[in-house]
């Protein structure tokens, strides 16, 4: 319906409500949705979605993020605090400022899939990440109509490798909805986020989990008034079932290399019961003599992948801190 058509007495009540919304002066609780630079998307506990404006010197704003929000004088929606945040997630950025990117995140949902070949060092970089972060993750090992027979006991393994180390791994298919179940229960209220190499399926798994997301991001893009551009930024959905998932194409897969993470030993799950045993305290489980994560190495009692994509991570670090 149109403005034309609404009545006077109608027009009346909308505009009562929206001022019931958000009163001047009366903050209000909100989640943030987007942030497309100047402005970002906030929906109340009305559900009402709006655009706000940040208050100058607050910290940027990212989705997921519980702001407080009012209307100052102009009648403009400004967001005038920022509440704390259980975690954030962010990506190393322009001469390696963080940026951050999504907040109050509680699982990175990691996927791999046979085509275009499983990636175990992103794999074990993002298992890094989240340990770091203290995120929970989740392997999600997709177009499982895809493993051949000759593949099978190979992805087996792997499931009994990672899951011995406490990490939950589950199948999943687009095509035969195979482990659909399994993922709705992994989302369900909590706050998800997809990585992954491209192609291997987040797009087709974020359209099961919500399966009007095409009309939702049309919409939003539409009240930023930014088109198309707005599919860049980190964005929140709600998920029909309960819990929310942030598409982040940013971050897909985290530019996990260029993050300087001190010690990542300590993050390696499979190397926790043999830290502390190496002849050298700073051993950095490399070329030392006497290192007990070669020697558990050696006895297959860490897969050697492990180990190389630790020795990777090192390297990439130590480079990167040589730069
Ligand atoms: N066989 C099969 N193909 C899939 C599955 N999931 C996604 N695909 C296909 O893989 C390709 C890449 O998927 P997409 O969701 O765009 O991957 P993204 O780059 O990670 O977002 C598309 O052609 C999908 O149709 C699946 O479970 N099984
Ligand atoms: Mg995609
Ligand atoms: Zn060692």
């Amino acid at each position: 319906m149109s403005k034309r058509q609404l009545s006077q007495h109608q027009q009346q009540r909308i505009e009562q409500r929206r001022e019931g919304a958000l009163h001047h002066k009366t903050a209000q609780q909100g989640l943030v949705v987007m942030n497309s630079g100047k402005k970002a998307l906030v929906r109340l506990k009305d559900d009402t979605i709006h655009q706000c404006h940040q208050r100058a010197n607050l910290a940027n704003v990212v989705a997921g993020d519980n702001v407080m929000v009012w209307q100052n004088e102009q009648g403009e929606s400004v967001i005038e605090s920022l509440l704390p945040r259980r975690s954030l997630l962010s990506r190393p950025g322009f001469r390696g400022v963080i940026k951050p990117v999504a907040a109050n995140v509680d699982q990175l949902l990691v996927v791999i899939a046979p085509t275009p070949g499983i990636d175990l060092d992103l794999l074990d970089r993002s298992l890094c990440y989240c340990e770091w972060q203290a995120l929970d993750a989740i392997i999600i090992l997709n177009k499982a109509d895809l493993i051949h027979e000759n593949y099978r006991d190979y992805c087996n393994t792997l499931a009994e490798t990672y899951r011995s180390m406490g990490y939950t791994w589950i199948e999943t298919s687009t095509k035969n909805q195979q482990g659909m179940t399994d993922l709705l229960a992994i989302c369900h209220n909590k706050t998800s986020v997809f990585l992954g190499n491209s192609g291997v399926g987040k797009s087709s798994l974020t359209q099961a989990l919500v399966p009007d997301i095409t009309i939702r991001t049309q919409s939003l893009s539409s009240s930023t008034g930014l088109g198309q551009h707005t599919t860049n930024n980190a964005t929140l959905y709600d998920l029909p079932f309960g819990g929310q998932l942030i598409d982040a194409a940013g971050i897909r897969t985290l530019e996990l290399s260029e993050f300087s993470i001190a010690q990542p030993d300590r993050y390696w799950r499979d190397f926790q019961p043999f830290l502390g045993q190496c002849r050298f305290h700073n051993c950095t489980h490399s070329h030392e003599p006497g290192c007990a994560i070669q020697l558990a190495v050696a006895q297959n009692k860490i897969p050697l992948h492990r180990h190389q994509h630790y020795l990777r991570l090192l390297q990439d670090t130590n480079t990167l801190n040589k730069s």
